[in-house]
């Protein structure tokens, strides 16, 4: 029973370069299959995958969505992935609970390029995929050049992927359209045929050759895995064509080959022969559960979330790939009760009773359980722990402050909800500038986050650049003296002291000694003025923390009554106030250090990016798990880091990512400064953000 429901699931994700028409796919697949009677299109904002409010509102996806089809007594569900880089995360979190992938792309080379990551994913996790080549209306082709082209997309892709391309279809073109496909299997050739399944047609002489060729390629493709087939085509043998579909089947299911399909989304052209295709050749989740190392026989449930969302009232739904055994509602997973079991339809939730293995479905109110979590019904501590997607490096931050001070309090909770939802999100306190920081992956998808604090949590927000955490140090020494006597009413203060103030090397913090001789500051009081030093240096001559510093209590004296602690500490700061302005005070600069990558050609202009940007390259080699890509490492100051990777993308057709972490400290350039004092004077009056 189990079994012949898990092989008649298929749940497949829809990926791919930004706008390729994964969206509209998804329409075109829920309409051809019959689950929609009318199609929406993204520009009305009424499609099934863009339904989220954010996703309207930009006419671009930036949120996983599933929506379940059945088609020739198979159950598919189909995820409809973000394709901006930004989102990135949301799908790779979601490929992993896939059986398989669809990845949309249009027949434009640089649009192509753009698959590196995508695929690099797709083969370190050894997800089938097949390549569905859509927008061939918008293909420049006419009646000779059409092959060529879509021979040149094909070497395009074969560029970037690591597994072989192998072509299903050949485009048949009229003038400059497309009206139809051959079938490389079958050598069917047919016409498509608006709002209808294609017509079959016979298939011109003139393309003949053409077809031969890339069916031999195709042949040639699957023989490399198959000896059987292999010694067919050395005899010259027609291999028969259950034959090849069986090969198809078991090379894609193996992660070994990608199957090319073409079509128009937008006019479901080529959209029938895609969906045939998966009901033939993709993996049944059985496939998939063996490849996870998962044994499927044990009684227990084993389960990955794959996306978490709070709705707009506050629940929490979890989409979740069933791996082994089942869902019930009410379902006792990690130790926290399932409340209420859903199969999605996009925003559409319709109440089921039980899951079964290989599906993927909606569970209700899995509180303190994150996106990625693996959930099992053992007790206690789970010893399962399926592998997850790595969270992405944050390379985007805005400063953030509630609109409404009395919101301060609630912004926590609202932000913590809104990581669980999206792990590629972060947020902190910042401990220098006290401001509160929102990293993330771009513009784009922080405003999306920005919205839904206003929309789900009531909290608009204003934004700022963050400040740069600037500190400061001395290039010289001095030694001062501060006296500190006050009389008021009773018994005074009274504090004196001398104090030798040195400049550290870079990196070593701060040092307080003292050489008194003959208790003239006693004991007690010395706590007093390391006190008053170290709250001096919070806060120097320049307005920012201090930092490589020594101080030297060398000599002072006191008063038998009037002496305290607190006199001595007052002593100090009045002793540093004077002294520190003779030192040279410097600013320094926080200087990441970074690691660019990016595709080989791109080299020459990340290194221009990062020497234009103050920043020094420390090397760049091949990178050895990224073919034909280069990682450049360097230094970058904090201050050129903010809007760098908006940079980067752009020159690298929105490729190009990078990881940094804080280096060290250092000078900031003199002709520099001025510009960084006079803006933090203008932007608080009081240099580093305690005003
Ligand atoms: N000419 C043409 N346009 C198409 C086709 N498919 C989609 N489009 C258009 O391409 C644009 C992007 O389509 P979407 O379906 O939103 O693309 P997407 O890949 O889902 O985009 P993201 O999810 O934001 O990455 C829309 O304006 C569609 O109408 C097609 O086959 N031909
Ligand atoms: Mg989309």
């Amino acid at each position: 029973m189990n079994e012949k429901v898990i092989s008649a699931t298929r749940n497949v994700a829809i990926v791919g370069p930004y706008l390729s028409g994964k969206t509209t796919l998804l329409e075109s697949l829920l309409f051809v299959t019959g689950a929609i009677s009318r199609k929406g299109n993204v520009k009305d904002g009424n499609t099934v995958g863009d339904a989220p409010t954010e996703a309207r509102d930009r006419k671009m996806t930036v949120e996983v969505t599933a929506a379940s089809t059945d088609y020739q007594g198979i159950h598919f569900t189909f995820v409809d992935c973000p394709g901006s880089i930004e989102f990135a995360q949301e799908t790779y979190n979601a490929l992993i609970g896939v059986d398989a992938a669809v990845v949309v792309c249009e027949p434009v080379r640089d649009r192509v390029l753009t698959l590196a990551p995508l695929f690099k994913f797709l083969d370190d996790w050894e997800i089938p995929h097949l390549v569905f080549i859509n927008k061939m209306d918008r293909f420049s082709c006419t009646d000779d050049a059409c092959g060529l082209s879509y021979r040149e997309v094909l070497d395009a892709l074969k560029a970037v992927s690591s597994r072989p391309l192998v072509p299903h279809q050949y485009p048949i073109g009229k003038g400059e359209q497309l009206i139809g496909f051959i079938d490389l299997v079958s050598e069917q050739a047919y016409h498509y045929h608006a709002g209808a399944p294609a017509d079959p047609v016979p298939l011109p002489e003139s393309l003949r050759e053409q077809e031969q060729t890339a069916r031999l390629e195709m042949l040639e493709a699957l023989a490399d895995f198959d000896d059987h087939l292999l010694e067919e085509l050395l005899e010259e043998v027609e291999p028969p064509q259950e034959e090849i579909v069986q090969d198809l089947k078991m090379e894609l299911g193996a992660d070994l080959i990608v199957p090319v399909f073409l079509g128009v989304a937008e006019q479901d052209y080529g959209v029938r022969p895609l969906i045939d295709g998966l009901l033939r050749e993709a993996p049944a989740p059985e496939t998939t559960r063996q490849r996870r190392g998962i044994n499927g026989k044990a009684e227990k449930t084993i389960a990955q979330v794959l996306k978490t969302n709070y709705t707009l009232q506050g629940g929490k739904l979890s989409l979740v790939r069933v791996w082994q055994g089942k869902l019930t509602d009410g379902i006792i997973l990690n130790g926290v009760r399932a409340g209420g079991l859903y199969r999605l339809f996009g925003q559409q939730q319709q109440s089921i009773s039980e899951a079964s293995a290989g599906e993927i479905v909606a569970v209700g109110r899995l509180e303190g359980i994150s996106t990625s979590e693996t959930l099992t019904t053992e007790a206690g501590q789970s010893t399962i722990k399926l592998p997850k997607a790595q969270p992405a490096v944050p390379v985007y931050a805005l400063a953030i402050a509630p609109q409404n001070r009395k919101d301060e309090v609630k912004l926590s909770a609202a932000l913590t909800k809104l990581q669980e939802e999206d792990p590629s999100l972060a947020w902190e306190q910042h401990g220098d500038t006290h401001e509160i920081i929102l990293w993330g992956q771009g513009e784009i998808h922080l405003q999306v986050s920005l919205d839904r604090l206003r929309r789900k949590y009531n909290l608009p927000m204003t934004t700022g650049l963050p400040r740069v955490p600037y500190k400061e140090t001395i290039r010289k020494s001095t030694s001062s003296h501060g006296r500190y006597k006050h009389q008021s009413g009773g018994h005074g203060q009274f504090g004196d002291v001398y104090l030798d103030i040195k400049p550290l090397s870079r990196g070593e913090g701060f040092n307080f000694s003292q050489s008194i001789v003959g208790g003239v500051v006693p004991k007690q009081y010395i706590p007093g003025v390391e006190m008053g030093v170290r709250e001096y240096l919070g806060h120097g001559p320049l307005g920012f923390p201090v930092v490589d510093v020594a101080v030297t209590l060398t000599n002072g004296s006191y008063h038998t009554v009037d002496s305290s602690e607190q006199a001595f500490k007052q002593a100090a700061r009045l002793a540093m106030t004077e002294g520190m302005a003779n030192c040279e005070p410097t600013l320094l600069e926080p200087i990441m250090a970074i690691q660019v990558c990016a595709p080989k050609e791109f080299t020459s202009k990340v290194l221009q990016l990062v020497t234009g940007r103050r920043g020094q390259i420390l090397g760049y080699e091949a990178r050895s798990d990224w073919p034909s890509w280069d990682g450049v490492s360097g230094y970058l100051p904090q201050a050129e880091m903010h809007n760098f990777i908006v940079e980067l993308r752009s020159l690298t057709l929105g490729v190009g990512f990078f990881n940094w972490q804080y280096d060290h400290l250092q000078e900031v350039p003199g002709k520099l400064t001025e510009g960084v004092l006079a803006s933090m004077s203008q932007s608080n009056g009081n240099g580093n953000g305690h005003g």
